[in-house]
This record gives C-alpha cells, sequence and structure tokens, in this order.
C-alpha cells in the first residue's frame, strides 16, 4: 500500500529528529556519540585516527563527522540489534608517533572493533602495525601511498598488513592520471617538481615524474621542502631561471598553497601549480588567494557532488547541522564506516563482548564486503585496495576547486 504523505513524514522524522536534536545539541561535533540504538546496553566502538588539530583540521573534522554521521545513523536504524555503537576519535595532530599512540590506546579498548583513518600514509605507516598486532581492521578513506597495501617492492607486492584497508585508490594511478593530464591536457613539455620528503609526497611524486617522463616530458628540477615550511624563496629562485611551464608538488595544502602564493607573488612566475589530492582543500584556496586561480589538484574518487549515489549521504550531513564540510574524504570515510558496521551483525554474533574473535571476523568481514556506497562500489581486492578507481582532475577557479575530468588512469 503507498504510504500517506503524512506517514511519510512521520517516518521521515523519526530518522532525523534525533539527528537535529544532537545537532542542536552541539553541532555535531561532540567526541562520542551514541544515536539511539533502543534500548541496547552493549557497546561496540569504531575509532576515528585523524588530525583534528592543526593545519590539517579541516580535512581530519570532515573524516570524523562523516563516520559519527554512519553511526548515528546505524543506531537509528538497529542495523546490530542488541548494540549500540559509539564513536572513539583520536587525533593524531598528522603525526606518526601521536597516530601510533592513538593506535594502541584504541587497541586496548576492548569495544574497538575497528579503526577508520588516518588522513597522512606516514601516519598509517606507524598505525597499521599496531592495529594489525591487536587484529583491529583499519579503513583509511584517504592514504593513497602505494606502500600501505603492496610493501615496498613494486615489482613484487606484497601485503604487508591483512588487517588494513582502503576506500582511496593509489599515487601510482594518482601521479599517472596527474601526469597525463599535465601532458595530454596542458600540453606541459618543462615540469619542476618539489615534495615535502613525505611518504605520501615523495611517493607522488616519483609516480607523476615516472610517467611524465614516459610521455616524452622533462622534468627541469626536482627540490624538497620540510613539512611546515612557510618560506620558499630559496625553492622557488632555484626553479625559475630553469623556466618551468608547470609546477607539480607532492604534499600537502598548508605548504603547497604558500608555494603557489610565493611563486606568482614575489618570484613572479606565470606558471600553475598542480598536486594531489593531499591539496584539494578549500583551505587551498584561501590562504593562496588569487593566485590559487589556475591551479590545478587531483582527487580520488569522482565529485561527490556529481554523484546520485552520494546525495543521501550529502543531504544527511547537512542535515545533521555539522558546522565543517565533509572535507574531500568525507563521502570515503562515511563508506569506510559502514564497510565495518555492516560486517558487526555476523561478526558479534551471539557474543556479550567484543573480543579477539570478533575482531578478527570484522577484519574477514570487510575483507569481504560489496556494496553501492555514497563514493560507488565498496569493496576490495587481494591487497585491501578498493577496486573503485576512480580519479579528478580539479582546477581552482574563482577560488574553488572545480572538477574539470573525472577517469581511470590506463597504464
Ligand atoms: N592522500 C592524500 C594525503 C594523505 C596521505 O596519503 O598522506
Amino acid at each position: 500500500m503507498p504510504e500517506t504523505p503524512r506517514r511519510q513524514w512521520r517516518r521521515s522524522a523519526v530518522v532525523l529528529l534525533p539527528l537535529l536534536l544532537a545537532a542542536a545539541c552541539g553541532g555535531g561535533d561532540e567526541e562520542e556519540t551514541g544515536g539511539g540504538a533502543g534500548q541496547a546496553t552493549k557497546v561496540v566502538k569504531i575509532g576515528v585516527i585523524a588530525p583534528l588539530s592543526g593545519d590539517l583540521t579541516a580535512t581530519g573534522t570532515g573524516i570524523r563527522n562523516s563516520v559519527d554521521l554512519a553511526i548515528r545513523q546505524a543506531n537509528e536504524k538497529n542495523k546490530v540489534p542488541g548494540w549500540r555503537i559509539e564513536l572513539a576519535a583520536e587525533d593524531d595532530a598528522a603525526k606518526p608517533d601521536v597516530g601510533a599512540q592513538a593506535a594502541a590506546k584504541l587497541s586496548s579498548d576492548a569495544a574497538v572493533v575497528g579503526v577508520v583513518g588516518t588522513y597522512n600514509s606516514s601516519v598509517a605507516l606507524q598505525v597499521a602495525p599496531v592495529l594489525d598486532r591487536a587484529n583491529v581492521v583499519q579503513i583509511s578513506p584517504a592514504n593513497t601511498n602505494d606502500t600501505l597495501t603492496r610493501g615496498q617492492n613494486p615489482g613484487s607486492p606484497t601485503r604487508p598488513y591483512k588487517n588494513y584497508f582502503r576506500t582511496a585508490t593509489l599515487d601510482s594511478l594518482q601521479g599517472g592520471f596527474a601526469a597525463d593530464y599535465a601532458s595530454n591536457d596542458l600540453k606541459s613539455k618543462n615540469v619542476a617538481i618539489i615534495h615535502d620528503k613525505k611518504a605520501y609526497g615523495q611517493g607522488l611524486a616519483d609516480s607523476f615524474r615516472a610517467r611524465f617522463e614516459k610521455n616524452g616530458g622533462k622534468v627541469v628540477a626536482t627540490e624538497t621542502i620540510n613539512p611546515g615550511d612557510k618560506d620558499f624563496a630559496a625553492v622557488l629562485s632555484k626553479i625559475k631561471p630553469l623556466n618551468p611551464d608547470l609546477i607539480f608538488y607532492g604534499g600537502e595544502y598548508p605548504e603547497a598553497s604558500l608555494i603557489s602564493n610565493q611563486a606568482k607573488g614575489p618570484q613572479a612566475m606565470r606558471v600553475p601549480l598542480m598536486g594531489g589530492d593531499g591539496i584539494v582543500d578549500a583551505t587551498y584556496a584561501k590562504t593562496a588567494g588569487a593566485a590559487a586561480n589556475g591551479d590545478y589538484g587531483t582527487s580520488v574518487g569522482a565529485p561527490p557532488e556529481s554523484l546520485d549515489s552520494a546525495k543521501q549521504f550529502i543531504s544527511d550531513y547537512k542535515a545533521a547541522g555539522f558546522r565543517d564540510s565533509y572535507s574531500a574524504y568525507g563521502a570515503l570515510a562515511y563508506d569506510a564506516a559502514n564497510a565495518i558496521i555492516n560486517t558487526l551483525p555476523t561478526a558479534l554474533g551471539s557474543a556479550t563482548a567484543v573480543d579477539d574473535s570478533v575482531r578478527r571476523k570484522v577484519v574477514e568481514g570487510v575483507g569481504k564486503v560489496d556494496f553501492g556506497g555514497a563514493s560507488g562500489k565498496v569493496a576490495f581486492d587481494n591487497f585491501g585496495d578498493t577496486v573503485t578507481k576512480s580519479l579528478t582532475m580539479y582546477k581552482v577557479e574563482a577560488a574553488e576547486f572545480k572538477p574539470v575530468k573525472t577517469g581511470e588512469f590506463k597504464a
């Protein structure tokens, strides 16, 4: 029998009212939330490890909030009967040692079955082994460094951690996609590369270089900077006389935005900067100012705003009243949380508390998930990598990253 408008309204209110009330009480930014899983007394926790302080807070907050939303909805829908899911969010401050401490803390909480995070690949390299030893599943919505799932030898890839999965795709694909855009769409011939020496920045720069040179392009300089640097005059003055037609930057938006600003301002270089998903955040254009216009950045996945599958996530995120944007990784974090949540009814079975056997079942279950998420198909290959390999090139126009091309990298 079709629902009457009155009944439809009542059903929507049942789902949305608790979200709106929670938002009204704390702007949706509380550390731990539970929603309302009926009379459930048993607690299972999903952790988040992400930068919730420092320069990368915008990104980390979007990840945390998106996991929070997935948990609230699961509780509202009583997706895990008898259990209330709680969020346990930890700040890694974008630092590997802080991330490792957070992983140890979450592992020692017996109720934790899984973690969504980290943002930084360099942090994940310290976090994954800690969670692996405790059989706690980890799904990153943002790590793109290849070694996390394929080890140090690309010619003979070996999965280092059985517990580690990601909904973000790989830098070997992202770097190639960026290089092809530089060669084929921008007709770029001479590129200066700068990177921040971190696992992500250097790995992405290396992947870009390999493909760009294969395309016949020339890398006229490779310079490095330190994360946290603010003054790039020395590096830019070395690059300028080499007349690059593009600067490719491997790293994140705090430094990239200043490089763009200083390249086009004091150095008067009239060339765009291109980076990877580490620079695609609204903060980039805010910090770089008008200099950012005409810059490029790739990101993982299709733009959520263009996907029918993400419409509900976007509207629910808005309705939940979070103060901050879901950011570049919101949809991927939401899908990562749901991948864990989907395993819980089976993994918890008749358990009265989370134990090692439940944790192992969650790891096994995540390896087998296959569902339509906000970002697209959510399933993992034998390395723990997402099977969804879309990438998007964005260009800054009027101080905003706008998508200009979505596709997959063809080696
Ligand atoms: N993938 C963007 C930056 C995060 C990381 O992989 O380090």
